[in-house]
């Protein structure tokens, strides 16, 4: 057992339930995870074809449970959600629930590379990839597909979509070998694999001279390819690209859409059933910051929508949240719902890449949230799209070998809340944290202070980094601690342009314009500052510091409450913390407070540079007085 997975390990050991049903892998699933819950009830468990794909139902009458599922997935699912249902402390008597998923694609990128590191990893090495080729501890990793599936996920990529060459290789025939060991052990937990492929593989792995996608050779290349991932792996989901980006190669270096890029790739795959996942992360990155018309965030957009409809059945275009780069705020990416001839991913970021590094907490609940509530049009939200265009949900994964998997151990929190929220994005954040809490420490009542402050933890640490939706006041390359102006004059595009008078981008149609990739409504809410979100105002418009907020204060006199304020409730966070020490295990206490100390040096560091720099560039003191460091 590997430190704390609380949520899908029962300590209590007492005998083994009485369980019964037809022979598979979610009988003997059901065995195990009850093996050591005291007072299983017993279990009896059918496949009913009235049910649909992965869904199951629970039915319980005293002592006695059954469950039935749509499909031996469904089974799993359905003892998964049995044991959760009981250790939440749910009752037997009269349960009656029935429980489908909303998207059937529930999936996890991991940015894996052949060394064992982990692109942006907060929880140390791969568990999937050591010394430059395949390489797991076989228990650990069938532990970890137990994770996953107990949360609803059911496919993974196991290599960084930055591919390099040794990633490449997984196309050869001693990679699938390797690879298919994988599959193995995630199969049973009904946990496809999907391969990170490089847009260069003809010529890297195929030895042609291009990858040119109109090319028959390439054509061919691919084609081949597939046949021989399908005949190790049958049931791989697919390919995942990252092409055309951050100085990848892509079909547009080639004079070719995005579209004739997957379609080729699409169509290798289709006779097996496999998907391509294209990924719309394209900007220029190689901008001038004295050039203030090319404008990042529209870039996917206009790469992109003018080829809605024209991708291949089996083509789903990887959408990230934002129009950016999952920064702590940003409004969602306009393609969502305008690419309506597209199917779609939705991709979020459990890796704390801008929001902590998984040392500060932050809930990503609340924000996906946020995400999900985002106006698509006047009548329609992002989470109407799922199920719908959207049919897949991803996450970069926050998961590592650390003992807890995920480094701080409240972040566990967040890849709990990414399984259950992709299953049914109808979910709070504020039921997801409480049942991980619930799951993770026990029916403790006690234990409210932790669920206010897991779910404050997105608000503070917002109110200590970049103000207002403009981000990117990071230290380059590592992405945690403050640098306002470490991407100022870089390539990036990632630009606050403050000056001594005003900070912010005008992206309405007296600037870059960007708001008309919106619909009518939301374009509208955007271009006026009165009805633009107060937390994106800067990302959307051009404001004076003077300028008076709704609270009433000026924009600098906000920006310096809001540092105080934000490293002020660290400090709360930590006492908090510290009062619920006779509730938790010495463990789980001190290893949380460890953190919480470091969050501490990295919110008072964001706040006195932020105020500092701000102070020095306008000149104007803090109204209520308090020290800025300069
Ligand atoms: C995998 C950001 C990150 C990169 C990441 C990239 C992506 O730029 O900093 O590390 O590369 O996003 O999503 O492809």
């Amino acid at each position: 057992m590997f430190g704390y997975h609380a949520w899908i390990q029962s300590d209590k050991v007492s005998s083994a339930p009485t369980v019964s049903g037809p022979e598979c892998f979610a009988l003997e699933e059901c065995k195990q995870v009850f093996k050591g819950l005291k007072d299983a009830p017993n279990i009896s468990l059918s496949i009913s074809d009235a049910l649909p794909l992965e869904a199951y139902t629970l039915v319980g009458c005293h002592d006695n449970v059954h469950i039935t599922g749509g499909d031996e997935a469904g089974l799993l699912y359905g003892v998964y959600g049995l044991l959760f249902h009981i250790r939440k402390g749910g009752r037997l008597d009269n349960l009656n629930l029935t429980e489908k998923p909303a998207v059937n694609r529930r999936i996890l990128n991991h940015w894996d590379n052949p060394d064992g590191s982990v692109e942006r990893g907060y929880a140390g090495k791969s568990l999937f990839w050591q010394n430059g080729r395949i390489g797991y501890n076989l228990d650990r990793l069938r532990d970890y597909a137990r994770l996953l599936a107990s949360i609803g996920i059911n496919q993974i990529s196991v290599n960084n979509v930055n591919v390099n060459a040794l990633g490449a290789q997984l196309l050869t025939e001693d990679g699938l070998k390797d690879l298919a060991k994988v599959a193995d052990v995630f199969r049973p937990f009904n946990i496809k694999i999907i391969i990170s492929v490089h847009f260069d593989s003809p010529v890297i792995v195929g030895g042609l001279r291009t990858s040119d996608p109109v090319d028959e050779k390439v054509a061919r290349f691919w084609t081949d390819a597939a046949a021989r991932v399908y005949r190790y792996i049958p049931d791989l989901a697919g390919f995942l690209m990252k092409a055309d980006s951050e100085f990848r190669s892509g079909p547009t270096a080639l004079g070719r859409t995005q579209a004739e890029g997957a379609n080729v790739i699409a169509k290798a795959l289709a006779p097996f059933n496999g998907t391509i996942y294209w990924r719309c992360f394209i900007y220029d990155c190689t901008q001038d910051w004295r050039d203030t018309v090319t404008d990042r965030p529209k870039a996917a957009y206009d790469y992109f929508y003018p080829l809605n409809g024209c991708f291949d059945e089996n083509v789903i275009i990887q959408i990230k949240n934002g129009p950016v780069d999952f920064q702590v705020r940003e409004p969602n990416s306009p393609l969502l719902g305008a690419m309506d001839k597209t199917r779609q991913a939705l991709e979020f970021q459990i890796a704390q890449e801008y929001t902590g590094h998984q040392i500060d907490l932050y809930n990503l609940a609340v924000h996906w949230e946020d995400v999900f509530e985002h106006p698509i049009t006047e009548a329609r939200n992002t989470r109407d799209l799922i199920g719908q265009e959207v049919d897949a949900i991803v996450a970069v994964s926050n998961t590592g070998d650390d003992e807890n998997w995920c480094g701080h151990l409240l972040a566990q929190s967040n890849l709990y809340a990414f399984g259950r929220m992709a299953w049914n994005p109808a979910l709070t954040a504020a039921q997801v944290t409480q049942e991980w809490i619930h799951l993770t420490f026990g029916a403790n009542p006690k234990l409210k202070p932790l669920l206010d402050m897991m779910l404050k933890s997105r608000d503070v640490f917002e109110k200590y980094n970049a103000p207002l939706g403009i981000g990117w006041m990071v230290t380059p390359h590592t992405h945690y601690g403050p640098d306002v102006d470490g991407y100022e004059f870089s390539k990036w595009g990632t630009y606050h342009r403050a000056n001594h008078e005003a900070i912010g981008i005008d992206r309405t149609r007296t600037g870059t314009g960007y708001t008309a990739q919106y619909h009518p409504y939301v374009r509208d809410m955007y271009e006026n500052k009165e009805t633009c979100p107060e937390n994106m105002l800067l990302f959307f418009h051009r404001l004076p510091y003077s300028c008076r907020l709704k609270s009433g204060k000026t924009l600098l006199q906000y920006i310096y409450d809001t540092h105080f304020e934000g490293a002020d409730e660290v400090d709360d966070f930590i006492k908090t913390w510290e009062s619920l020490k006779e509730y938790l295990s010495e463990e789980a206490y001190t290893t949380v407070a460890e953190r919480l100390l470091r969050q501490q040096v990295n919110a008072r560091q964001w706040r006195d540079v932020i105020n500092t720099y701000f102070y020095r560039k306008t000149g104007i003191p803090d109204e209520a007085g308090r020290k800025i460091y300069c």
